[in-house]
């Protein structure tokens, strides 16, 4: 099969990806789905033309935005996934012991089926009686809740059209108050390569609600640019180290405690455009 996506990161720059197989199309209420199989990147789910996630290098992703909360935080037992309909960033959360309960709020219930068909080795997470899977708006959810949280992860896909408001500093602000008083949050922050404006926002978001804030990057392949940024907001707990004494989950392939460190420290030009 000679057949290629095109994923247009700019104006003037795309990448393409020779596909094996397409595996599943459909159209949702909210965006176009396909899971496909790619060459040297395994299955994929590509939303709206956008690669969201590849069995190849998933876990680099889910294992940053997961980890680094969940072991900022010396005892995480409720959290909160905005989005990941995919289910990567559940299946970490729910390695911790201390977790007794996930509410995972998707937009998106199409997203969730076809991953649990299509995707079993990334989604097997929803199967855990600790995920409790809520079919909702995010911005909705976060204004209604009564419960509270240790742990948030925002797991969006990229700021477009009603994904925008997920990057906004009202969104944290009802995150701040779901938050207990020692909570974290954890976002996806998109490439400060590319998206520059998007991750400088997202801190500076975070920084006017939260006593703390802090960006972390890691290097995500298959995603734009493959330089990508993440935002961490804590109210109590300095977001730049693991909790004293505490041990990573065995059979981790990215996440250490040194990476988590190493991951705050930014190249010169990153750290410019912080600066206001
Ligand atoms: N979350 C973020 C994907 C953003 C990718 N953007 C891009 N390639 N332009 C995806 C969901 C993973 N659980």
């Amino acid at each position: 099969m000679n057949v290629w996506l095109s994923e247009e990161h700019t104006a003037g720059y795309a990448v393409h990806w020779r596909l094996r197989d397409i595996i599943h199309v459909e159209q949702t209420p909210y965006q176009e789905l396909a899971i496909v199989d790619t060459h040297e990147w395994g299955r994929a789910l590509i939303l709206d033309s956008i690669v969201q996630t590849t069995e190849v290098d998933e876990f680099i992703y889910h294992e940053m935005i997961a980890h680094v909360p969940m072991m900022v935080h010396p005892n995480p037992v409720k959290v909160l996934i905005i989005g990941g309909g995919d289910g990567g960033t559940l299946r970490e959360v729910l390695k911790y012991d201390s977790v007794d309960r996930v509410d995972l709020v998707e937009i998106d219930k199409q997203v969730i089926e076809a991953c649990r068909k299509y995707l079993p080795t990334i989604s097997a997470g929803f199967s855990d009686d600790r995920a409790n899977i809520i079919i909702q708006d995010g911005l909705k959810y976060v204004k209604e809740a009564e419960c509270k949280y240790d742990v948030v992860i925002i797991d969006s896909s990229d700021p477009v059209g009603p994904a925008v408001e997920l990057f906004s500093a009202e969104f944290y602000r009802d995150i701040y108050e779901l938050l207990h008083e020692d909570g974290i949050m954890t976002v996806q922050a998109e490439s400060p390569a590319f998206y520059g404006d998007v991750f400088a926002r997202v801190y500076h978001n975070m920084n006017t609600i939260f006593p703390r804030a802090g960006v972390y990057l890691a290097c995500v392949p298959s995603y734009v640019s493959g330089f990508w940024a993440f935002g961490i907001a804590s109210k109590q707990y300095h977001p730049e180290r693991a909790a004293a004494g505490r041990k990573p989950v065995t059979g981790l392939r990215y996440y250490t405690t040194d990476i988590h460190q190493a991951a705050f420290v930014l190249p010169p030009f990153v750290q410019k455009l912080l600066e206001r």
